[in-house]
């Protein structure tokens, strides 16, 4: 019985009349022993034995059997260096691979530059033949776009998970690393199966247990867990507590310009390096949200960054920066501050001040992971400083994982966005990759969205979106389409109904959170704290105030240069004009950039009072028919499955009439307009 554990490497069996094109296949040959080619052939013979029902004898010679092929160019495979020409591999990078027909055998051979190359290439491959392609022809050649392909978990270690929605955590119980690791594997090779190839383990918020993982308390066991992410190629970091040299060191002070907090720090990085060569490095979220960080010893985030960059850089280690930086204690009377504008002020005057082994993480937005926000406008700000961005798996304003969200979309419209930085041709996914201004250490970083619940990710539906990161991190050409399509066929199967039914759902299904939620960009409306369920003042009137400013004459909140905080000017050219003008704004960002009266008419035609009434009203009537789709499904995936997820649209839809009549009466309440149509406003 199917339960989603296997995810996207369920491998389901491939139907007798498409087996007959692997027939003759009768072996891998690999002749290479390193660890993560290792698993490449372990792999490889577990989905070919799932798929096709064969067990296929590994050995190192097959020239002349019709066989599955891999390894490393130079490194003894006859076939692979036999397979492919000089072009070919110089055009192979060092995560990259080649896959090719042997038009003479009808061998596949895979072919790359390093280990973990030549183990993408046998996921690619198994997702080729799990999607049901044609491998009689196959000359590919695949490198990934983005340098660091990373998740973030929020871990803590007591085995809960900051804003995690599928159970516990994986890694850690009873203040303890976990002793048995087998999870842990499985997840990696669900992540490296998608293209990933960073973790950092614990959260950002670093905690008192969790400072202790740089000490001999705790690094052996990191190291263990160091060990299985290497197998899949995945690199290990650690989140770390700015104020450790205080914390577990001994001394007085965390003051980055202090020799004896450097030195301690170096220290440090030895120590850690002794225990695990390969360490990615250190990522820090520092004075945000009442952690500690530099601003203690008035100095900056240069200044912070660089001490610990400093510390590994002698190891090739890296320090990733969090830009999440604000007052998080806005009084309503200041209308001066704001949010928003935050990450800019702080981190833009910085811009050239960075070592080279630092990496700024800058949210997709300037707020937090709304359903619906601009662009950061520090993305591509700062030509001088390596960046990267940072995505929300975990759907902690978008539904929990009780709401059916699929992001994939979303990421597509931020990485597609024009920032015009350096004119014309300055979408974020080029400055994220590193191609703009050709930055040293670059990538995607994203919150994960897994716990130890049975299927992962709470929601089985919510796999797409840890799939689709991976995949939009290795390509953020793919379309959300065809991401989604090849998450339904591995993880649902294939048949054609429900592939189409399944993509539907998944396409509608962020527009349809979006209509039942907070309308026109202007965000929150959710209940301070855990963030779930409507409330629309919840915010107006807490200390972490963030705010929408609705009264009885209108809503939204004046970011112009003109009359607001003057966030919009953050933005470079036509971007800054486009969302300075009223007339101009586009609708779905109207309220982020401007308060208006609820009579102001929008593009589409509609008032603002209107436009909220009806995409209420309509995004509960989108969620039931999820409902029923997903009910016109049963039989065509397995029973325990289908009932899981049919459990959460129904929830979903009760749900969102929560949202429709908590948020139509408060509106309705305040402007005083009825809704033209008529329909039922408490
Ligand atoms: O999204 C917010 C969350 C916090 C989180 C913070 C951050 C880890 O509500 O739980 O803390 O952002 O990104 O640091």
């Amino acid at each position: 019985q199917q339960t989603g554990y296997q995810a996207w490497l369920e491998y389901h069996p491939i139907a007798l009349n498409q087996v007959e094109q692997y027939a003759g296949y009768s072996g891998i040959v690999c002749t290479e022993k390193e660890e993560a080619i290792q698993t490449a052939v372990q792999e490889l013979s577990r989905g070919i034995s799932k798929m096709l029902g064969k067990e296929l004898a590994v050995s190192g010679n097959g020239e002349d059997k019709v066989v599955f092929a891999l390894g490393t160019f130079g490194g003894g495979n006859a076939l692979v260096d036999r397979t492919f020409d000089e072009g070919t591999r110089s055009a192979i990078k060092a995560e990259g691979f080649a896959i090719k027909t042997d038009q003479a055998s009808g061998s596949l051979v895979i072919g790359a530059s390093s280990a973990s190359g030549v183990l993408y290439g046998v996921f690619h491959l198994l997702r080729l033949i799990s999607t049901h392609q044609s491998v009689n022809k196959l000359d590919i050649i695949e490198n990934p776009v983005n340098m660091l392909r990373m998740i973030n978990q929020w871990d803590n270690i007591d085995g809960s998970i900051e804003r995690g929605y599928a159970g516990k955590s994986i890694f850690f119980e009873n203040n303890r690393i976990t002793t048995d690791l087998t999870r842990v594997r499985d997840y990696a090779r669900l992540l490296a199966s998608s293209g990933l190839n960073a973790i950092s383990i614990n959260n950002v918020n670093v905690h008192h247990w969790e400072t202790k993982f740089l000490t001999e308390e705790y690094l052996p066991d990191v190291a263990r867990v160091a060990g299985v992410f290497r197998s899949y190629g995945i690199k290990l970091f650690l989140s770390v507590n700015y104020a450790s040299p205080l914390e577990i060191g001994g001394l007085s002070t965390a003051d980055p310009l202090d020799p004896a907090v450097r030195e301690w720090w170096r220290v440090k990085a030895a120590e850690v390096y002794a225990a695990i060569p390969d360490f990615g490095g250190f990522l820090v979220k520092a004075d945000s949200e009442n952690r500690p960080g530099p601003f203690t010893y008035d100095r900056d985030h240069a200044d912070g960054s660089n001490m610990l960059a400093e510390a590994l850089k002698p190891y090739g280690g890296i320090v990733i920066w969090r830009c999440f930086v604000y007052n998080c204690k806005q009084d309503w009377r200041d209308r001066a501050t704001d949010r928003a504008r935050a990450a800019y002020d702080h981190f833009k005057p910085l811009d050239g001040r960075f070592m080279d082994n630092v990496i700024l993480q800058v949210k997709n937005g300037p707020m937090d992971f709304q359903v619906r926000e601009p662009v950061s406008p520090l993305i591509g700000a700062m030509e001088a400083t390596n960046q990267m961005i940072e995505f929300q798996i975990t759907q902690e304003y978008t539904g929990q994982q009780r709401h059916l969200c699929y992001l994939v979309p979303q990421w597509k419209e931020v990485l597609d966005f024009e920032t015009y930085a350096k004119g014309d041709g300055s979408s974020i996914k080029r400055i994220v990759d590193g191609s703009l201004y050709g930055n040293r250490f670059s990538g995607f970083a994203a919150v994960s969205n897994i716990g130890n619940d049975t299927n992962w990710t709470g929601h089985l539906l919510a796999q797409a979106n840890l799939y689709g990161y991976g995949r939009l991190a290795w390509n953020p050409e793919l379309s959300a389409e065809e991401i989604a399509e090849e998450w339904i066929r591995m993880a649902l199967g294939g048949d054609e109904k429900l592939v189409s039914v399944v993509m539907g759902m998944l396409m509608d299904s962020w527009s349809i959170y979006e209509a039942y939620t907070s309308p026109l960009g202007v965000g929150w409306m959710v209940n301070p704290d855990h963030h779930y369920g409507p409330n629309v003042d919840g915010y107006e009137y807490s200390k972490w105030g963030t705010y929408h400013f609705a009264d009885c004459h209108g809503i939204g909140v004046d970011r112009t240069k003109a009359a607001g905080t003057g966030y919009a000017a953050q933005y470079k050219g036509k971007n800054y004009e486009t969302y300075e003008s009223v007339e101009n704004c586009p609708d779905e960002l109207l309220l982020f950039f401007h308060h208006v009266p609820y009579t102001h008419v929008l593009h589409s035609g509609q008032t603002v009072i209107q436009h909220i009434y009806n995409t209420h009203f309509e995004g509960v009537e989108r969620a039931e028919q999820l409902v029923a789709k997903w009910a016109s499904l049963e039989g065509s995936v397995g029973e325990l499955v289908h009932k899981q997820v049919a459990d959460r649209l129904a929830e979903q839809a009760t749900h969102a009439q929560e949202w429709r009549d908590m948020i139509n009466t408060y509106f309705y309440r305040k402007s005083g307009i009825a809704d033209a149509l008529g329909r039922k406003i408490y």
